[in-house]
């Protein structure tokens, strides 16, 4: 459904042009969807130290997106904000990101998701072999899970971020201090950010070498 959008769309007018139950309703599913990937990362992480392996995962982070943002994004989309434009344009409405400590381990979180049968992958965004022309690195993994719930299964969309604590470090700091923000920086501030983005990619880098030559002894 296009159209009028007005300026300030906010959680209030999401909330009149839909039932505030049925929109409570359908936030709780993408709690539930966080709930359900954070026990399987959860269950992999403790089978690894069952079977005295490493696990490739270091940490995980997760996040509702609020009303607010729920409301900007539709708005730049020129949609409105009903529940169906929200379910089916938005993707990143739960989001997961799970950090590693080196880049072949983020290959193996994927294989690791594949496997879950329930999991279905819908589409993948590989920054890490193809970073973005600001220095971006992660692996975009846009997923369905079922939820069971008292009286039928819905299928929820769920948007999971996979990159290195270096690929991470960086990306957090460039959230921070210059994406989205709207401010249109000069080519030495991009050049400089996408400097940092190579020079900590190359510290990760060095440091897995020395890794692999430690395990080698
Ligand atoms: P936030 O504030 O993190 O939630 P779309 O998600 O539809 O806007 P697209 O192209 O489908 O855009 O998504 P893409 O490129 O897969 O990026 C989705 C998310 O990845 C972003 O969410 C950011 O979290 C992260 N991301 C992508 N590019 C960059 C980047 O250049 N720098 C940093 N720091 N993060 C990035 P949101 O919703 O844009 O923002």
């Amino acid at each position: 459904m296009k159209g009028k959008f007005m300026d300030n769309n906010t959680i209030e007018e999401i909330i009149q042009l839909n039932d505030f139950e049925e929109w409570k309703e359908f936030m709780i599913l993408y709690k539930f969807a966080i709930d359900e990937i954070k026990t399987k990362l959860t269950i992999l992480t403790e089978h690894f130290y069952e079977l005295n392996q490493k696990s490739p995962i270091e940490h995980i982070n997760y996040r509702l997106k609020t009303p607010e943002k729920i409301a900007e994004k539709l708005k730049k989309m020129n949609l409105e904000p009903t529940i169906d434009n929200v379910k089916w344009n938005i993707h990143d409405i739960a989001g997961i990101r799970i950090v590693c400590s080196f880049t072949p381990e983020i290959y193996q979180v994927l294989e690791m998701l594949k496997k879950q049968s329930d999991i279905r992958i819908l589409k993948i965004k590989d920054y890490v072999k193809k970073p973005k022309a600001n220095g971006y690195r992660s692996l975009h993994l846009i997923v369905s899970i079922p939820i069971f719930l008292t009286d039928k299964t819905e299928d929820v969309i769920v948007e999971i971020q996979i990159r290195t604590i270096s690929m991470d470090f960086w990306a957090s700091l460039e959230h921070k201090i210059h994406y989205k923000k709207g401010v249109d920086i000069s080519i030495n501030l991009k050049d400089r950010l996408k400097d940092c983005a190579e020079k900590s990619f190359a510290l990760e880098e060095e440091m897995q070498k020395i890794n692999l030559e430690i395990q080698a002894i």
